[in-house]
């Protein structure tokens, strides 16, 4: 397979350093991930700069992702001890649902302070977590503004900044991360298939060329109905499986612009809903 998916540019490392700095700042973190890959897209930098802070794992584009997949995740995070919540993130009750569900996370602080006589203290919180994971459009979202600018590619957000939601949070929002070094290509190809990865850097028909082996097993009708092959058409090699497509979608033998289109379509939901980080793997 084509060269190794690695990306950590200097305004990565820079964010971790600023997270750093900013995190005795907060009662809380809220640690996004990638519901279509909860395991390939937690940042084991991440779980290490939280340590023993309060935090909440936030499972976003839930929307794009199997409901059964997530339901099992989130019990498999909760059965850690973890407090979860399923999220798409451009959802109205998102504020309502994060607002009460940071509260459930800091109880016992809060009461704590309610005892000595400090009332609705705002709840500071800092948002963590991948590139592209909707760390920005949550922020808007809690913030009930457009604020921060969101984009669907990854290293939108530059910078670190406080903001403040009318239900009594204060939000530091934050430049997505990655790590230095994935464990394995899986890790890196499931980033890169997500969004998570600048796009330049990666070959996109190697990607897809697993991706499809992916839906092979998983749920080909999804590629079949798609693409509308034949119900056989996965009787084929990968590689003569994604010509198949490249010559359905009128593109010749261009399959690097198949790649392109089959990626996208991924992304936007239009392969249905899956998860790539299967729990039971
Ligand atoms: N379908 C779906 N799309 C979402 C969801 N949350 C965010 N998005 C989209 O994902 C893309 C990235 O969102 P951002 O909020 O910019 O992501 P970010 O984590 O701030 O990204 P960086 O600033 O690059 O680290 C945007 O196109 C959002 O509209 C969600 O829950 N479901
Ligand atoms: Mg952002």
């Amino acid at each position: 397979m084509g060269q190794l998916i690695q990306w950590y540019p200097g305004h990565m490392a820079k964010a971790f350093r600023l997270m750093r700095e900013n995190l005795n700042l907060v009662d809380i973190v809220f640690e996004l991930v990638d519901a279509r890959l909860p395991a390939s897209s937690r940042n084991p930098e991440v779980d290490k700069l939280i340590g023993d802070k309060p935090r909440l794992l936030i499972l976003t584009k839930a929307d794009l992702a199997d409901p059964k997949q997530t339901r099992a995740w989130k019990e498999h995070f909760e059965a850690q001890g973890l407090h979860v919540v399923v999220l798409d993130t451009r959802s109205p009750k998102t504020p309502q649902i994060m607002t009460k569900a940071a509260k459930t996370v800091l109880a016992d602080k809060i009461e704590a302070q309610a005892k000595k006589g400090i009332e609705n203290r705002p709840i500071r919180a800092m948002l963590a977590g991948i590139p592209n994971v909707g760390k920005s459009t949550l922020l808007n979202h809690l913030v009930q503004k457009n604020v921060a600018p969101t984009a669907n590619k990854p290293g939108v957000t530059k910078k670190i900044a406080w903001l403040k939601t009318p239900a009594g949070l204060e939000i530091l929002d934050s430049p997505g991360v990655l790590w230095p070094k994935f464990e394995d290509q899986q890790i890196g190809l499931r980033l890169a298939l997500s969004g998570a990865v600048k796009d330049t850097l990666f070959a996109k028909d190697d990607a897809v060329l697993t991706l499809l082996d992916f839906f092979r097993h998983y749920h080909p009708e999804a590629i079949i109905d798609r693409y509308h092959l034949a119900d056989n058409a996965f009787d084929q090699s990968d590689v003569d499986l994604l010509l198949a497509i490249t010559a359905k979608l009128g593109f010749k033998d261009d399959y690097d612009k198949a790649a392109v289109r089959i990626l996208n379509d991924l992304r936007q939901g239009k392969l249905g809903t899956y998860t790539l980080d299967l729990i039971d793997d």
